[in-house]
């Protein structure tokens, strides 16, 4: 009989929680990019790891390829409240957080090693700044090294006069114009239609992008220039983190802190996994001779010279500490 009602006690606990699941709370993530590419497969498992750490009282539902809101606007998107949470390139902020685009200041951050460093000091900048627009960051993880495509091969600047360049942030396009070249706008999502439209002759992205957008099939020549290392950023509305209880904020905040480290771990390994597979589709991966190499350095400088003029006090603040610090 006590068995019993007990029973019927644990079963009345049970119902009970499972309804408080079923009614628990459901988070739109919006992204720009794929599910299935380096940060939406990433992402996904932390969705999944939120998910199963509350019981079903968290679960963030990823809606890919801009189709809630478009990469370009996922700022004000997030802010006028047409999802809870959102990733997108931080070099595509930088109308909103000019400081952003210290992800793609050119041939500053070398090595993976150079990339955590930048985070490090460019995280409590960033997180000031979208908090001033009611927006919390909960990680960033970078895109594998940008390297130039092209369908010809490029001994010098002037390989590139006049060629159509695809751009996806203020970066591109500013090297497209130094190097004469015509910018052509392509979102990610469409490089691959793009390419096979002849819309373009060349880019600079990452050998991962690459592969994921079978470029071969244009594109011949890939050299690793290592220009940067552009991160994508997952932020939430501080608002509806406000409204998680205590003990879901953190298990929230812990899946997003291994997501960050394993997406960092994937995008290095992407990154030489990558090269191979662009070799073995018959792409040309070399080295730019030292004419070239030597021309880009020179780039470099004066894009970094203009960013931080453009940027002012905060840009110096932050490469100083970039530059001194470990
Ligand atoms: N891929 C994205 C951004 C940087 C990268 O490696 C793109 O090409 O748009």
């Amino acid at each position: 009989m006590i068995r019993r009602r007990h029973l019927g006690l644990m079963l009345a606990g049970t119902a009970c929680s499972v309804a408080a699941n079923a009614a628990g709370t459901t988070w739109r993530l919006a992204t720009g990019y794929r599910a299935d590419s380096l940060h939406g497969l990433n992402l996904q498992q932390m969705a999944d790891e939120v998910a199963q750490a509350t019981a079903g009282g968290l679960r963030i539902r990823l809606q890919a390829e801009g189709s809630l809101i478009p990469l370009t606007r996922m700022l004000g998107g997030l802010q006028a409240g047409e999802a809870e949470a959102g990733e997108a390139i931080m070099t595509g902020l930088v109308k909103e957080i000019p400081l952003a685009g210290a992800d793609s200041v050119p041939f500053i951050v070398r090595s993976y090693a150079d990339a955590r460093r930048l985070w490090r000091h460019q995280r409590p900048l960033i997180e000031k700044h979208l908090a001033a627009r009611g927006l919390r960051v909960l990680m960033a993880v970078p895109w594998p090294p940008q390297g130039l495509f092209s369908q010809k091969p490029i001994a010098g600047v002037g390989d590139l006069r006049g060629q159509a360049m695809r751009t996806y942030n203020s970066t591109t396009v500013r090297i497209a114009e130094l190097m004469q070249a015509r910018p052509v706008d392509v979102p990610m999502i469409q490089v691959g239609q793009a390419l096979a439209e002849g819309r373009l002759n060349a880019m600079i992205t990452s050998a991962v992008t690459g592969v994921e957008s079978r470029v071969w099939t244009g594109l011949k020549y890939f050299y690793p220039i290592n220009a940067w290392f552009p991160k994508n950023l997952l932020m939430v509305r501080q608002s509806a983190y406000d409204q998680l209880d205590a003990e879901t904020q953190a298990r929230l905040m812990q899946a997003a802190g291994a997501a960050e480290a394993r997406g960092w771990q994937a995008s290095e390994r992407a990154a030489s996994e990558s090269v191979d597979t662009l070799r073995s589709n018959g792409m040309h991966v070399e080295a730019v001779g030292p004419e070239f190499a030597q021309a880009l350095r020179r780039m470099g400088e004066k894009l970094s010279l203009e960013w931080v003029r453009q940027v002012g006090p905060e840009a110096n603040q932050m490469f100083i500490s970039y530059f001194t610090n470990s």
